[in-house]
């Protein structure tokens, strides 16, 4: 499949886990890839794997407005358009409301709110040009709560309802806004929590273990895809049957 040969999707937190994953999907596919991380090194590594000529890295906070904007600008200025936004770069701080600090609150609510709402503002007038989409990594925190996770089930909260904002608010201007919203995912956000956590993850889990990061990259190309032409506002649980349970134990 070629479903994205000439489109320009640019994707923050490439450099590992699912955006990662996402980079290779949507250049396997055709797309230049745009990658924005944190960490040089790891953008490095990902674009080493990767078609040269069509791949830009450009080293980005996505908490940080100017840098975001310079990823934008960085984009146009080398490819002229914008097709599809992954907003895909998050931070995990385990923890109560009492347990977690200002400061836990303020780095994941920069990152995961300020950096998702950062991406789409500055991209959507291009979005808008090209009748481009956007697919938000959420999580099944955002649409239920887990113990002990307070700052991240809330900002991923955020995540779910901005998803369904932009997809109200630019839906009559050509652009669709939808979210992927994976339970547990082999990646370093998860690889180093306690096994014992993991295991009870996999007993909730239907299907009975954690998804690969490539799992999750092939549901957010279905929907930046014209496959997905009218979908539009969905938080699509990519979770194993997580969210098919009502909550009660498992007693079976
Ligand atoms: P990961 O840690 O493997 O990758 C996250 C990437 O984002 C890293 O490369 C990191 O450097 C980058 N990043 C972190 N802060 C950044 C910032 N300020 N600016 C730019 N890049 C930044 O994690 P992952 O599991 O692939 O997470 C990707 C997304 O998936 C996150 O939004 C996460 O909340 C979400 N998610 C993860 C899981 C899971 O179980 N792993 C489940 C549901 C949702
Ligand atoms: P295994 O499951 O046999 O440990 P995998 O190849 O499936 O090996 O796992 C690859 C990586 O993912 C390893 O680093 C492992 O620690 C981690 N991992 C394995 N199972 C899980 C899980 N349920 N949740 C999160 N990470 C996991
Ligand atoms: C575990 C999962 O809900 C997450 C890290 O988002």
């Amino acid at each position: 499949m070629n479903r994205f040969e000439g489109k320009v999707v640019v994707i923050t937190g490439a450099g590992n886990g699912m955006g990662k994953a996402a980079a290779h999907r949507f250049a396997s596919e055709g797309a230049i890839v745009v990658l924005a991380d944190l960490y040089q090194g790891a953008l490095d590594k990902v674009h080493s794997e990767l078609i040269a000529e069509k791949t830009l890295c450009v080293k980005t906070d996505v908490s940080n407005e100017a840098e975001v904007k310079n990823l934008i600008d960085q984009t146009i200025k080398n490819f002229n358009k914008i097709d599809i936004l992954i907003n895909n770069a998050g931070v995990h701080i385990p923890g109560t409301i009492l347990d977690g600090s200002i400061q836990d609150w303020e780095k994941i609510s920069s990152v995961n709110i300020n950096g998702a709402i950062y991406c789409s503002k500055y991209a959507l007038p291009h979005l808008i040009e090209s009748k481009g989409c956007i697919v938000n990594n959420a999580s099944v925190s955002g649409l239920g709560a887990d113990w002990g996770a307070a700052y991240y089930c809330v900002s991923k909260g955020a995540i779910v309802n901005l998803t369904r904002v932009l997809a109200l608010d630019f839906g009559l201007q050509g652009v669709r806004v939808n979210s992927v919203c994976p339970s547990l995912v082999k990646t370093n956000m998860t690889n180093g929590w306690p096994e014992d956590i993991r295991n009870k993850f996999n007993e909730r889990i239907p299907l009975g273990r954690a998804a690969e990061p490539e799992e999750v990259a092939a549901v957010m190309s279905f929907l930046a895809s014209d496959d997905a032409s009218f979908v539009n506002g969905v938080n699509l649980p990519v979770d194993g049957g997580v969210t098919a349970s009502d909550g009660q134990p498992k007693i079976v």
